[in-house]
């Protein structure tokens, strides 16, 4: 099988990379007829708020382009301010960029990643595109001015941001294969809480239980805030439309997935935490992991030690952030599907009520 690496970009923690592995047709020009294997593209966001999708929690309005992959797709049930950073931009493995310049870094991203799905396209040959974002962390710059009277503040001006160049890729892929591209968005954990309002948004799980006892609930925890994320899978004619799916799944899964989708397999010398996920993926299923394992992040405790176990509905906690739990939580799927549409108009008062997680 013959593999290039054509682009790669990386910045902090996140890589804009691209491969072909070899096959046959897909578009040239107006001329368009669908290969065997499929083309991928992975969108990893960095400390994304499962509630800062609109599409997972009413109150985000900021958003339209990953709601619109929502309703296209599935979706799964995740004040310094800089203008550079001294880290280096690769493409490939030549730095293009020290410091970089994160002013132009989002446009950078959409540019790179548009022009590799277009080549790729050209070439007939399959594709994998992994995109690794800065965003959205914190906001490392202020994606708008902000004496601009539509200003939202540094962390909705980023969300907005980052929309915009979901939507932008999400816009190149169908006007270049959709029917064969399988398009992914998640994000690698929760929002940085301490961060305050430059932090992504938990939607309901906000961690009442813990805060009260003078922890966090998000990023470093092991609650549902800090390990649960947005996650889109888009691809029109094999993915259903508009279907949220209470499967469980994990960001494990994606390696599993795409190595099975273009018919190859897993080195069989180790083993994988992910499976395959692809039968829900297309609803076929709606069997997803019946156990997880939450590991400690190192931010309490010792680093890689399990701290919760998720079992079907229940997630039972020994040590989280500063607080040790011996308690069970129960965590009804249908339960949060019901109040992530209901809470957006539930008066404060019930709100807080209801907050268990
Ligand atoms: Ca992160």
């Amino acid at each position: 099988m013959e593999i290039l690496f054509l682009k790669m970009l990386l910045l902090l923690a996140g890589c804009l990379g691209g491969l072909f592995y070899h096959l046959s047709d897909l578009c040239v020009g107006e001329k368009r007829t669908v290969q065997n294997k499929p083309n991928f593209i992975v969108i990893l966001a960095d400390d994304v708020g499962w509630g800062d999708l609109g599409a997972n929690w009413a109150e985000t309005k900021d958003t339209p382009n990953l709601d619109q992959m929502a309703a296209e797709g599935m979706s799964s049930h995740g004040r310094d301010c800089y203008t550079k950073v001294a880290l280096p931009l690769f493409e490939n493995i030549t730095i293009v960029q020290q410091p970089v310049n994160l002013t132009g870094l989002a446009a950078e991203y959409a540019e790179k990643a548009t022009q590799f799905i277009q080549r790729a396209s050209e070439s007939g040959r399959p594709f994998f595109l992994y995109l690794a974002l800065a965003h959205m962390h914190v906001p490392l710059v202020l994606a708008q001015p902000p004496s601009s009277s539509s200003f939202p503040g540094p962390y909705r001006a980023s969300l907005r941001e980052m929309d915009a160049l979901v939507g932008r890729i999400k816009d190149k892929v169908d006007g270049c294969g959709k029917e064969n591209t399988f398009l992914w968005f998640t994000g690698d954990n929760g929002p940085w809480a301490q961060k305050c309002e430059l932090a992504g948004n938990m939607g309901p799980f906000s961690g009442a239980w813990q805060r009260q006892r003078g922890g966090s609930a998000a990023k470093q925890t092991t609650w549902e805030g800090g390990h649960r994320v947005p996650a889109l899978a888009y691809w029109p004619g094999r993915i259903p439309a508009n279907v949220s799916s209470v499967a469980l799944l994990s960001t494990t899964d994606i390696f599993p997935t795409l190595v099975s989708l273009a018919k190859a397999s897993l080195p069989p010398n180790r083993r994988f935490d992910g499976s395959d996920v692809s039968e829900i993926l297309f609803g076929q299923s709606h069997q997803g992991h019946k156990t997880l394992f939450h590991p400690n992040s190192g931010a309490a405790g010792k680093d890689g030690e399990i701290k919760a176990l998720r079992l079907a509905q229940y997630k039972a906690f020994y040590t989280t952030g500063l607080t040790q739990a011996k308690t069970p939580f129960e965590v009804s799927e249908s339960e949060v599907a019901r109040r992530s549409k209901r809470l957006a108009i539930l008066p404060q008062k019930l709100r807080t009520k209801k907050e268990r997680y």
